[in-house]
């Protein structure tokens, strides 16, 4: 298999992180979105949607969303597990991770790719134009301190966004958090505790003072 990556991006920063806790290497292609290598012809081939991450099975099957890549990646490593054990603790660590990703991360993403000058008519990602609408970025902004409020009360009840244990959630809100920071000048307020000792202790792990 190979995963066709871009880490510096947020999407792929999810499965480096993954592969790093893993303890996993896989064969690896550059794809340079910021020079539009994903608009080569070939990448298309595999990426219809043009974006990173994707993972090439050795069949051919290509999976283009970061979730189905950590599912995969999880069914042949299962350890340390990412996504749970028993099955109360798979349906909400997928419940968890679905909503960082909805509320969290494409709040983020809405603010970003809205307002930043070079995604004029690249407001989404893939093939098609799609003009930036000054409202979506403010509205994503709003979204993200939201998210950040609810994300704070939650890690107020436990150690980890999905419980008790790190799990696939926390890799997807910590990717969330640090591109905000970066991306649309948002960090985590000072008023927010639980939320910023959390992000204290999982910037602290390995897999991300290794670099991901
Ligand atoms: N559904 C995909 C989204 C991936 C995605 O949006 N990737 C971005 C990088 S973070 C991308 O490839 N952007 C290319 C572009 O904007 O043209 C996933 O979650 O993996």
């Amino acid at each position: 298999m190979k995963l066709y990556t871009f880490p510096a991006a947020p999407s792929p920063r999810r499965i480096h992180l993954f592969l790093a806790e893993k303890g996993m290497e896989i064969d690896q292609e550059m794809v340079d979105i910021r020079s539009g290598a994903h608009f080569d012809p070939d990448f298309g081939r595999l990426s219809p949607q043009r974006t990173v991450p994707l993972l090439e099975l050795d069949d051919g099957t290509c999976l283009s969303e970061s979730v189905a890549i950590c599912r995969y990646l999880e069914e042949i490593q299962p350890e340390p597990p990412l996504l749970g054990r028993t099955a109360t603790e798979r349906a909400w660590i997928v419940d968890r991770d679905h909503w960082v990703e909805m509320n969290g991360l494409l709040a983020v993403m809405e603010a970003f790719r809205n307002s930043l000058p070079g995604m004029q008519d690249h407001a989404l990602p893939g093939p098609r134009p799609v003009t930036q609408i000054a409202e979506l970025a403010e509205r994503g902004r709003q979204r993200y301190g939201w998210f950040l409020e609810d994300l704070d009360r939650q890690l107020g009840r436990h150690a980890f966004v999905a419980g008790d244990a790190f799990s696939v959630a926390d890799i997807t809100a910590l990717v969330t958090v640090d591109f905000a920071s970066r991306g649309i000048k948002m960090a985590i307020p000072d008023t927010l505790e639980d939320a910023l000792r959390w992000h204290r202790n999982v910037s602290a792990r390995p897999s991300v003072k290794a670099g991901h």
